[in-house]
């Protein structure tokens, strides 16, 4: 179910334009707006699920599934050798801005342990 105000719900209807890369029935990928990282994509379930912390044991499979994506976007944008990471910022202390989960893909530049 699509949620009104949400801005990522907005983007998944073509409402908000956005650069699209990847789309099945249950995910979408595209770039983000504010890249930290030569390539910086976002996977974003259909369904509006506000967090992780709110994923219940219905969504095991999606969350498996927004995983695979994220590794399939990362070879097709040629991170497969150089590394990348997967990201899922959880709760505004962790820096996650729009409440409708989503996996970040970051690759193209030496990524820094422990993040900040
Ligand atoms: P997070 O802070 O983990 O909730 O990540 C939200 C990301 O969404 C952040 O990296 C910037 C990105 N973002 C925000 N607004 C837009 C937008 O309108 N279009 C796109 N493509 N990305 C956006």
């Amino acid at each position: 179910m699509a949620e009104q105000n949400c801005l990522f719900c907005r983007i998944l209807e073509g409402e908000i334009p956005a650069e699209v890369i990847y789309r099945d029935d249950r995910s979408v990928a595209f770039r983000d707006i504010n890249a930290q990282a030569p390539v910086h994509v976002l996977i974003v379930p259909s369904e509006h699920i506000e967090s992780l912390d709110e994923a219940s044991q219905r969504d095991e499979a999606l969350l498996g599934h927004l995983l695979r994506v994220a590794a399939r976007i990362a070879n097709e944008e040629g991170l497969t050798e150089s590394g990348y990471r997967a990201v899922i910022n959880t709760g505004e202390g962790a820096g996650q801005s729009v409440f409708h989960l989503h996996v970040h893909v970051l690759g193209g530049r030496p990524l820094n342990w422990p993040p900040g």
